[in-house]
Protein backbone atom coordinates (compact mmCIF):
# COMPACT_ATOMS: atom_id res chain seq x y z
CA UNK A 1 0.00 0.00 0.00
CA UNK A 2 1.03 3.48 -1.03
CA UNK A 3 2.12 5.52 2.15
CA UNK A 4 1.32 9.32 1.99
CA UNK A 5 4.16 11.45 3.24
CA UNK A 6 3.82 14.48 4.56
CA UNK A 7 7.01 16.31 4.72
CA UNK A 8 7.70 20.42 5.27
CA UNK A 9 8.14 20.29 1.24
CA UNK A 10 4.05 19.81 0.83
CA UNK A 11 3.98 23.18 2.49
CA UNK A 12 4.30 26.29 0.66
CA UNK A 13 7.30 27.60 2.09
CA UNK A 14 8.62 30.24 -0.25
CA UNK A 15 5.28 31.77 1.13
CA UNK A 16 6.11 32.09 4.59
CA UNK A 17 5.11 35.75 5.72
CA UNK A 18 8.00 37.28 8.33
CA UNK A 19 7.83 36.49 11.68
CA UNK A 20 9.74 39.11 13.40
CA UNK A 21 6.70 41.28 14.64
CA UNK A 22 4.69 38.19 16.12
CA UNK A 23 4.63 37.21 19.48
CA UNK A 24 3.66 33.44 19.87
CA UNK A 25 2.40 30.87 22.78
CA UNK A 26 3.46 27.39 22.61
CA UNK A 27 2.43 24.76 25.07
CA UNK A 28 4.27 21.43 25.24
CA UNK A 29 3.19 18.16 27.03
CA UNK A 30 5.34 16.64 29.30
CA UNK A 31 4.51 13.12 28.49
CA UNK A 32 6.99 11.31 25.57
CA UNK A 33 9.48 14.04 26.65
CA UNK A 34 12.13 12.65 24.10
CA UNK A 35 9.69 13.40 21.69
CA UNK A 36 7.73 16.89 22.46
CA UNK A 37 11.17 18.38 23.80
CA UNK A 38 12.21 17.19 19.55
CA UNK A 39 8.93 18.86 18.61
CA UNK A 40 9.25 22.11 20.40
CA UNK A 41 13.26 22.41 19.11
CA UNK A 42 12.42 22.10 15.67
CA UNK A 43 8.80 24.30 16.41
CA UNK A 44 11.59 27.42 18.04
CA UNK A 45 14.30 26.82 15.61
CA UNK A 46 11.77 27.16 12.61
CA UNK A 47 9.54 30.17 14.17
CA UNK A 48 13.23 31.82 14.60
CA UNK A 49 14.01 31.11 10.92
CA UNK A 50 11.38 33.04 9.96
CA UNK A 51 12.31 35.87 12.21
CA UNK A 52 10.35 35.26 15.53
CA UNK A 53 12.40 36.96 18.22
CA UNK A 54 13.41 34.56 21.31
CA UNK A 55 12.02 36.69 23.53
CA UNK A 56 8.51 36.86 21.52
CA UNK A 57 8.20 32.71 21.72
CA UNK A 58 7.18 32.02 24.85
CA UNK A 59 6.65 28.09 26.16
CA UNK A 60 4.65 26.65 29.06
CA UNK A 61 4.50 23.01 29.66
CA UNK A 62 1.85 20.94 31.08
CA UNK A 63 1.85 17.43 32.56
CA UNK A 64 0.03 15.39 29.77
CA UNK A 65 -1.59 16.46 26.24
CA UNK A 66 -5.01 16.19 27.87
CA UNK A 67 -4.20 19.51 29.80
CA UNK A 68 -3.01 21.04 26.14
CA UNK A 69 -6.41 21.94 26.30
CA UNK A 70 -6.62 23.91 29.11
CA UNK A 71 -3.15 25.14 29.05
CA UNK A 72 -4.25 26.42 25.30
CA UNK A 73 -7.19 28.30 26.51
CA UNK A 74 -5.38 30.20 29.15
CA UNK A 75 -3.23 31.61 26.33
CA UNK A 76 -6.03 32.90 24.59
CA UNK A 77 -6.79 34.82 27.13
CA UNK A 78 -3.77 36.91 26.31
CA UNK A 79 -4.74 38.59 23.00
CA UNK A 80 -0.70 39.65 22.96
CA UNK A 81 -0.56 36.30 21.35
CA UNK A 82 -0.78 36.19 17.15
CA UNK A 83 -0.93 31.92 16.98
CA UNK A 84 -0.76 29.64 19.48
CA UNK A 85 0.37 25.77 19.14
CA UNK A 86 -0.04 22.57 20.90
CA UNK A 87 2.74 20.35 21.07
CA UNK A 88 2.35 16.36 22.31
CA UNK A 89 2.66 12.97 21.48
CA UNK A 90 0.32 10.10 22.00
CA UNK A 91 1.51 6.60 21.70
CA UNK A 92 -1.12 3.90 21.64
CA UNK A 93 -1.02 1.19 24.85
CA UNK A 94 -2.99 -1.82 25.80
CA UNK A 95 -5.94 0.31 27.11
CA UNK A 96 -8.44 2.65 25.13
CA UNK A 97 -6.84 5.83 27.06
CA UNK A 98 -5.35 6.79 23.90
CA UNK A 99 -8.33 7.18 21.63
CA UNK A 100 -9.92 9.44 25.27
CA UNK A 101 -6.85 11.16 24.79
CA UNK A 102 -6.85 12.05 21.67
CA UNK A 103 -10.47 12.41 20.89
CA UNK A 104 -10.58 14.85 23.86
CA UNK A 105 -7.70 17.20 22.83
CA UNK A 106 -8.73 17.16 19.63
CA UNK A 107 -12.44 18.35 20.31
CA UNK A 108 -11.06 20.42 23.04
CA UNK A 109 -8.64 22.29 20.22
CA UNK A 110 -11.19 22.40 17.58
CA UNK A 111 -13.68 24.15 20.14
CA UNK A 112 -11.11 27.09 21.09
CA UNK A 113 -10.35 27.74 17.45
CA UNK A 114 -14.57 27.61 16.67
CA UNK A 115 -14.69 30.04 19.59
CA UNK A 116 -11.79 32.13 20.74
CA UNK A 117 -9.99 34.96 18.56
CA UNK A 118 -6.34 33.73 18.65
CA UNK A 119 -6.01 30.52 16.03
CA UNK A 120 -4.80 27.49 17.84
CA UNK A 121 -2.64 25.00 16.13
CA UNK A 122 -2.40 21.30 16.53
CA UNK A 123 0.68 19.38 16.83
CA UNK A 124 -0.31 16.27 18.66
CA UNK A 125 1.63 12.65 17.24
CA UNK A 126 -1.08 10.34 17.93
CA UNK A 127 1.13 7.18 16.13
CA UNK A 128 0.80 3.41 17.23
CA UNK A 129 4.12 3.23 18.56
CA UNK A 130 7.39 5.19 20.04
CA UNK A 131 9.06 4.60 16.47
CA UNK A 132 6.12 6.53 14.42
CA UNK A 133 6.55 8.92 17.21
CA UNK A 134 10.41 9.28 16.58
CA UNK A 135 10.20 9.36 12.73
CA UNK A 136 8.15 12.22 12.81
CA UNK A 137 9.86 14.48 15.56
CA UNK A 138 12.95 15.15 13.07
CA UNK A 139 13.23 11.50 11.81
CA UNK A 140 13.00 10.48 8.45
CA UNK A 141 9.32 11.79 7.98
CA UNK A 142 10.37 15.44 9.37
CA UNK A 143 9.68 16.73 12.21
CA UNK A 144 5.70 18.19 13.26
CA UNK A 145 7.20 20.52 15.39
CA UNK A 146 8.90 22.70 12.37
CA UNK A 147 4.87 22.44 9.71
CA UNK A 148 3.24 23.75 13.19
CA UNK A 149 5.39 26.59 13.01
CA UNK A 150 4.74 27.50 9.62
CA UNK A 151 1.11 26.91 10.32
CA UNK A 152 1.38 29.01 12.88
CA UNK A 153 3.10 32.40 11.25
CA UNK A 154 1.00 31.73 8.40
CA UNK A 155 -2.52 31.57 10.49
CA UNK A 156 -1.20 34.91 12.53
CA UNK A 157 -1.61 36.21 9.08
CA UNK A 158 -4.82 35.26 8.36
C1 LIG B 1 -2.20 8.79 31.13
C2 LIG B 1 -1.52 9.02 29.83
C3 LIG B 1 -1.20 7.94 28.99
C4 LIG B 1 -1.56 6.53 29.32
N1 LIG B 1 -0.55 8.13 27.84
C5 LIG B 1 -0.18 9.38 27.48
C6 LIG B 1 0.52 9.61 26.26
O1 LIG B 1 0.86 8.70 25.49
N2 LIG B 1 0.83 10.90 25.95
C7 LIG B 1 0.48 11.96 26.76
O2 LIG B 1 0.78 13.10 26.40
N3 LIG B 1 -0.16 11.76 27.92
C8 LIG B 1 -0.50 10.50 28.30
N4 LIG B 1 -1.16 10.29 29.48
C9 LIG B 1 -1.39 11.46 30.39
C10 LIG B 1 -2.67 12.26 30.06
O3 LIG B 1 -2.48 13.06 28.91
C11 LIG B 1 -3.04 13.19 31.24
O4 LIG B 1 -1.91 13.92 31.63
C12 LIG B 1 -3.58 12.43 32.45
O5 LIG B 1 -4.65 11.61 32.07
C13 LIG B 1 -4.05 13.41 33.55
O6 LIG B 1 -5.09 14.27 33.06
Amino acid sequence: MATALHHLSDYDTASVPDASNMCFGIVVAEWNKDITGALLDGCVSTLEKHGALPENIHVKTVPGSFELVYGAQQLCKNDGFDAIIILGSVIRGDTPHFDYICQGVTFGISRLNATQNIPVIFGLLTTDDHQQAVDRCGGKLGNKGDECAIDAIKMAKF
